[in-house]
């Protein structure tokens, strides 16, 4: 049977409005939805590396002897050195020339990818086109591209070769609302939108086709978009054949929320929360918060606002328990090294987790109530039910609704004491479970994990 036919049968027998047969009778009719199991990986993989690199990395956060934020401009007030171009006023043109001056002698995708594995992370997302426009690959759609300035080489094919070597998954930003290059992109919101029709040129001439291009020439684990919660061009309809127009070209390619904020529909694969947004509830689709390590995305030099190797970890725990994952961002510099303060943030928690992996890859949340501070998720090893219990600052006694049956420091072994009583109720029997942590646990001032036998 050929796949037009098929196509059309399938449309036929899930009974799909006659808008959705139209397209089908077209073109192979595929689902805008992936099966759920192909983002169990996602779901699994709890850490991942962000990357957001580009033009913008080269200014470092100032200009002119001014630096982000400054309030004395009307929109300079914000950290994120991604968004200097408007919000430091710097003039299009002296931009978009800084492509004649990008060259990243030090970038080693491997080098990347190896700091990646090590820190713990399972998968990687990289701004393959931010807000500025600006490809980091060698695009056929556009000459605003890497092939363009000095360093001449495919930024993105460097990486997922990289990627493919160390078995990782990986991914890219792709930012298809807002352009500031293109006619047509979406503009800061301090200015006036841009006209739908124009818009709709955008789309058709750089968006789509430059997504499609990434599908086909790199075959990317997900796909990063952008937009929050503002009126957008990007509507029902064009999220729609964004999302159609992914599936057409891949049967893996995850797709984040964020790419219609306030109405992303059932087809997406994952939610996407605010920036450094920590959900204190379990959600169950898969999900993750994209985060920074100090306050902005892109390379700011002066940005000294580093969180602790130890915060960050408790992000990651939070979310974690609650059923999401991490997605921890990185500024490199414009000669394509890494900032040293994130590289050795980086090595830190990958050391940490070294120790503790065991506790957070493939664990799954666990519903029930916790102290502030302390953090629940559990695993089934062997037929064995097990709780791993996270805590974030000393703690003389601990109770859970628990039957825990034993407990060790996951890292050590060392034996805790756990009391469990059978309490009844009405309402049916509950187990409690008292467990006494020494003081001397805390002397070690990283998070301690139990790991709790419960049956
Ligand atoms: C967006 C980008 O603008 C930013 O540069 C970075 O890439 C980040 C990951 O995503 O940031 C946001 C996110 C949310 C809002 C504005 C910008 N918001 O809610 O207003």
């Amino acid at each position: 049977m050929n796949k037009v036919i098929c196509g059309l049968m399938l449309c036929l027998s899930l009974g799909v409005a006659t808008a959705q047969k139209d397209k089908c009778l077209a073109k192979p009719c595929k689902s805008l939805s992936l099966p759920a199991e192909k983002a169990e990986w996602f779901r699994e993989a709890k850490f991942g590396m962000f990357l957001h690199w580009g033009l913008y990395s080269m200014l470092e956060g100032s200009y002119k002897g001014r630096t982000l934020p400054d309030t004395t401009l009307r929109y300079g007030k914000s950290w994120y050195a991604e968004w200097i171009q408007p919000r430091l006023e710097v003039p299009m043109d002296e931009y978009k020339a800084l492509a004649k001056s990008f060259n990243p002698i030090k970038y080693n995708a491997e080098a990347w990818v190896r700091e990646a594995k090590n820190a713990g992370m399972r998968y990687i997302v990289l701004t393959s086109k931010h807000h500025d426009g600006f490809a980091l690959w060698d695009s056929a759609v556009s000459d605003f591209d890497v092939m363009n300035t000095p360093y001449k080489k495919d930024v993105i094919d460097e990486l997922v070769k990289a990627c493919k070597k160390y078995g990782m998954k990986y991914g890219f930003y792709y930012s298809h609302w807002q352009d500031w290059t293109f006619e047509g992109g979406a503009r800061p919101h301090w200015e006036p939108k841009v006209d739908d029709k124009l818009f709709e040129k955008y789309w058709q001439e750089k968006a789509l086709p430059q997504v499609k291009e990434l599908l086909v020439k790199y075959d990317p684990d997900l796909l990063w978009f952008d937009t929050w919660n503002e009126e957008t061009h990007i509507t029902e309809k064009r999220r729609d054949e964004l999302i159609a127009l992914i599936r057409a070209n891949s049967d893996k390619c995850l797709i984040n929320g964020r790419i219609c904020f306030t109405n992303p529909g059932e087809n997406i694969d994952f939610l996407e929360m605010f920036d450094n947004d920590y959900p204190k509830e379990i959600i169950n689709k898969p999900w993750q918060t994209p985060a920074t390590m100090q306050h902005s995305w892109g390379y700011h030099a002066k940005d000294y606002n580093w969180k602790s190797a130890d915060e960050m970890l408790r992000y990651l725990v939070n979310n974690t328990s609650k059923g999401g994952n991490y997605l921890l961002n990185i500024g490199p510099k414009a000669d394509g090294s890494l900032p040293l303060p994130a590289v050795r943030r980086l090595r830190e928690m990958g050391a940490w987790l070294m120790a503790n992996g065991e506790a957070v890859y493939g664990a799954k949340p666990l519903d029930i109530e916790t102290p502030e501070g302390v953090y629940v998720t559990y695993k089934v090893i062997d037929g064995k039910s097990y709780a791993y219990i996270f805590l974030t600052k000393p703690i003389e006694f601990l109770g859970f609704h628990l039957n825990a049956r034993k407990a060790v420091v996951l890292e050590t072994g060392q034996p805790i004491p756990v009391e469990t009583v059978k309490l009844i109720f009405e309402r049916g029997e509950e187990y409690e479970a008292v467990f006494t942590i020494p003081a001397d646990l805390f002397r070690d001032s990283s998070i301690q994990v139990l790991k709790v036998q419960l049956n």
